[in-house]
């Protein structure tokens, strides 16, 4: 943080953005529009606004999405433009994806003008002169970077192959259909979702490698592509008699939260588990404090509580859950087939013919016989049966063994909870019904991926699934407010004639790849590695291993909207526009162009075309962006409904005059049509070694990485740390935002808004630290210094330190330097933010 930047106070947060313009008359700000800099941080309404009747000055409003990647989805935000320049980015009214009911409020919102203007803005293309990471910089011009890229590409192309180009993605450049570089989760290149127009006609054409993201990825493939179940919209926790709340939602989705709150209001329990007193734990009735990581045995060992005391929902169990289903001894379904029994006839969904279905059997113990899951009644949950010879037991008996070991008594243990709050926390599951909403914490640790086979069995066991009130995971998020455009489905601007098909890997493999040279046992060099929304070094898990892998790496491009701790790891940075600047269709509407880009940002869409050119594929694409948001828009459908692309280019979003409150419940969309605990086939999500066991189709509890408590290098770092995701920031994408950082940094100290850490009072008096002292974390990996801040607010074995701040706004060091590239899991590859301990000293 510069100077200037300190300079402000909360109030002038205030006075200067359009939270408080609101409320003040709008001619008075009318002509400063230097206050959205933050050269100028001083500037503000009462200090720039002319004494005299100012003249009217034209101003427009457009509809763009905030994009500071806080969720799925992106707020509606007014800008307000006047004079060619940005003066106010506010969220929409009443109907911002963050708040349903909620007065826009979101400081990240209105903040998007020291983003947009800010000193850290990338401008122009930029080369590394010295070596990467020395922050040397050469301007050049985009002639010039597309054909050193170009060039540099087809030399990859020639040499090694197409996959010798990579593509890396995380979730921020989620800018639509036409931008997104994106990859999704999945293990088969063939099925993989498109890409924004621009990124996939190249990959199609040339058929070069896609690393994709790696956060959230236990939760995200176990419970939405894996187990299939998509949770009940968050409206529906007013419907719960007993809310469980593994994350913050308090402060990282607010959809979430006024429905939560809504629920307290009609009389819900709230319960949240979380290591640290987090501002949703401070609204909840009461705070489970977990030891990190642990989730899983206490998950468990609240089904065995449920069975051992019979508080199990036997018509769900039998019915609705995969626990009749019999399994054959090489761990796959016994199916109707397999006793030559005739077919199930059943209705496809998809297209409601009666279809012959070779589904899944169970057992009738009424009539002693084998017969279709979809056919028979309050089958046997609990046996071992015989079928043609072969030895075959229920799912329920398979699961019930996996799990018998994680007691009351082991979790009390491991989670460092007593035996009365675990059977109080099953006893009030079981009283339902129970709306349980995870988010994505307490999944950022090995092995977290089989968490989600526990809560699903913990559904089942109390039928606390796919009906109003009943939520086990992950709650779904959709604009409901937003009358939205359905895209051509016949629109070829995603398909290229011979399209290559691209090798896919999640991007925390980059190192294993470059150190091994190989890729499945095949020969592999990545010689150019292009980064697009992401931040992987800022963001990822280790940060030494990454960086010295990418060493090895001929060529790195970075594609990003400001310089951060990745572009800083470049040889060429691209600096791409912000919503603001171009336009784009995202599923839910049209992100207008509000300002002509700022310095020489391109979209990534345009940056793909002329770099199609540079490599000599002239006729690869034969639209340019307009043209292929017409031939996505301009249907009979969209037409008729005023969702063509002249009407949305001319309104923006498209508000409903009044919309139902969503109460979708969850249906399972599995071929089982149950709620799965049990997986026959388990596939890894962009792993391509992963060994995967019987044991892995099953709940069970397995110790993270490294954070868990009976871990020997406990010694030496006896603490747990966890990072949270707090209202101030999304991911990296507002750093070096001077009013936020003021806003979320330590006050009332020396420190004026310096990062802190939170450290319990007995772990702070041992080591003689108080609030406001400088103290080093450290483990083996690396370390970072911060302010500290005592509190009561945390587990006595755990710290919770900064999330979102770049390198440079640390006092030294780097958060991600003390996490490991190894914390990974085989199946999910999840990147494993919390796993990992340390020791903290008074510097
Ligand atoms: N220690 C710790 N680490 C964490 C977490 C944690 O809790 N603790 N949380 C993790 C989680 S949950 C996640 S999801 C990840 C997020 O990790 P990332 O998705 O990598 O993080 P972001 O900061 O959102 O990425 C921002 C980058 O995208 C660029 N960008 C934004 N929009 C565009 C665009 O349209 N085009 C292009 N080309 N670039 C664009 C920005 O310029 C910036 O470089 O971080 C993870 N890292
Ligand atoms: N303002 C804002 N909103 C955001 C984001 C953002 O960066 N800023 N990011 C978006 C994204 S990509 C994501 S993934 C979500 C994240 O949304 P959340 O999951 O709600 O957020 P986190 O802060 O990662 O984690 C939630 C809580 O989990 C706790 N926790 C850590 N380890 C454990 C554990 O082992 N067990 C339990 N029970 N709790 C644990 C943390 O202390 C934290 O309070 O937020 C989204 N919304
Ligand atoms: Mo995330």
């Amino acid at each position: 943080m510069t100077a200037s930047e300190k300079k402000l106070t909360r109030r002038s947060f205030l006075t200067t953005t359009a939270l408080a313009a609101g409320a003040l008359a709008t001619a008075s700000m009318a002509g400063c529009s230097s206050v959205s800099t933050d050269e100028k941080p001083e500037a503000s309404p009462e200090t720039s606004a002319p004494a005299s009747e100012p003249a009217p000055v034209e101003e427009k409003t457009y509809s763009n999405w905030c994009r500071g990647n806080c969720g799925a989805m992106s707020c509606c935000l007014d800008t307000v433009v006047r004079e060619g320049k940005i003066v106010s980015t506010r969220q929409h009214p009443v109907k911002a994806q963050q708040s349903i009911k909620l007065q826009p409020g979101c400081v990240k919102a209105a903040s998007n003008i020291q983003r947009i203007y800010g000193n850290h803005r990338l401008l122009y293309p930029m080369l590394q002169a010295g070596e990467r990471g020395s922050d040397n910089w050469e301007r050049i011009s985009w002639d010039e970077a597309l054909s050193m890229i170009a060039e540099k590409m087809q030399a990859a192309f020639d040499e090694y192959g197409p996959e010798s180009v990579g593509f890396l993605s995380s979730y921020s450049g989620n800018s639509g259909s036409l931008s997104t570089v994106f990859g999704g989760f999945t293990n088969f290149p063939e099925a993989r979702a498109p890409l924004g127009v621009g990124p996939e006609r190249f990959l199609q054409k040339t058929g070069a490698s896609i690393f994709t993201a790696t956060g959230d990825a236990a939760g995200l493939y176990m419970q939405m592509v894996v187990l299939g179940v998509p949770g009940n919209s968050p409206e529906d926790a007013v419907n719960a008699k007993n809310i469980f709340l593994f994350g913050n939602p308090c402060d990282s989705s607010k959809a979430q939260w006024t429905s939560i709150l809504d629920a307290k209001e009609r009389g819900a329990k709230l319960t949240t588990i979380d290591p640290r007193f987090s501002n949703t734990a401070a609204h909840s009735d009461l705070w489970i404090p977990v030891r990190p990581s642990t989730d899983g045995a206490l998950i468990l060992a609240a089904c065995n509580y449920i069975i051992d005391n019979d508080l199990i929902d036997y018509d769900y169990l039998r019915n609705k859950s995969v626990a009749p289903l019999l399994v054959k001894e090489d761990g796959s379904y016994l199916r109707l087939s397999d006793l030559d029994l005739p077919l199930c006839r059943k209705e496809d969904p998809a297209t409601g013919e009666t279809v012959e279905v070779d589904t899944e059997v169970v057992y009738d113990e009424v009539s002693k016989t084998f017969g279709s899951s979809f056919e028979i009644k309050d089958p046997a949950f609990s046996g071992t049966f015989d079928a043609n010879g072969e030895s075959v037991r229920t799912v329920y008996d398979l699961a019930y063994e996996s799990i018998k070991p994680f007691t009351v008594e082991y979790a009390a243990n491991e989670c460092g909870l007593p035996v009365e709050v675990i059977e109080s926390f099953a006893q009030s599951y079981a009283d339902g019904p129970s709306f349980i909403l995870t988010n994505w914490g307490f999944q950022h640790y090995q092995n977290s991926w089989r968490m989600y086979y526990g809560l699903a069995f913990l559904a089942s066991l109390t039928g606390n699934a796919c009906k109003s009130g009943a939520n086990y995971g992950n709650s779904l998020l959709s604009t409901v407010w937003l009358e939205k455009p359905v895209a051509n489905p016949e629109a070829t601007a995603f398909t290229v004639k011979d399209a290559k098909v691209s090798k896919m890997a999640s991007y925390s493999r980059i190192p294993d790849l470059v150190n091994t040279g190989s890729w499945a046992g095949e020969d592999y060099t990545l010689r150019l590695l292009w980064i697009a929304g992401a931040n992987p070094i800022e963001c990822g898990i280790g940060y030494t291993e990454q960086i010295e892998a990418w060493k090895k790496i001929d060529f790195v491009v970075v594609a990003a909207e400001y310089v951060n701790d990745t572009v800083r790891q470049a040889s060429l940075a691209l600096p791409v526009t912000m919503a603001f600047e171009a336009e784009d269709l995202l599923a839910d509407g049209l992100n207008q162009k509000a300002i002509d880009p700022v310095g020489e940002s391109k979209s990534d869409f345009e940056i793909f075309v002329e770099l199609a050119k540079a490599m000599g594929y002239d006729d690869l694409y034969d639209k340019d962006a307009e043209g292929y948001l017409r031939e996505l828009l301009d249907t009979e459908d969209n037409i008729a409904a005023g969702l063509d692309y002249d009407s949305l280019h001319e309104k923006g979003f498209v508000f409903k005059d009044a919309f139902e409150r969503n109460e979708v419940v969850g249906a399972e969309y599995n071929p089982t049509g149950r709620t799965q605990f049990y997986l026959e086939s388990l596939y890894s999500n962009g792993n391509w070694d992963a060994e995967i066991t019987q044991q892995d189709r099953l709940p069970y509890y397995e110790h993270a990485f490294e954070a868990y408590p009976s871990n020997p290098a406990r010694e030496q770092y006896p603490l747990f740390a966890v990072s949270y995701h707090d209202n101030y920031t999304g991911h990296s994408m507002h750093n070096h935002v001077p009013w936020l950082n003021e806003l979320r940094g330590l006050e009332g100290t020396s420190g004026n808004g310096e990062p802190y850490t939170v450290i319990h009072e007995s772990a702070a008096a041992e080591r003689g630290i108080k609030t406001g002292d400088k103290i080093r974390v450290f483990n083996s990996r690396g370390s970072f210094v911060t302010l500290a801040l005592v509190s009561k607010g945390i587990r006595e074995d755990t710290i919770t330190v900064p999330r979102g701040y770049a390198g440079d706004e640390m006092m030294e060091g780097h958060l991600q330097s003390v996490t490991s590239i190894e914390a990974r899991d085989k199946v999910t590859n999840n990147d494993s933010h919390n796993d990992w301990i340390c020791q903290v000293e008074k510097m």
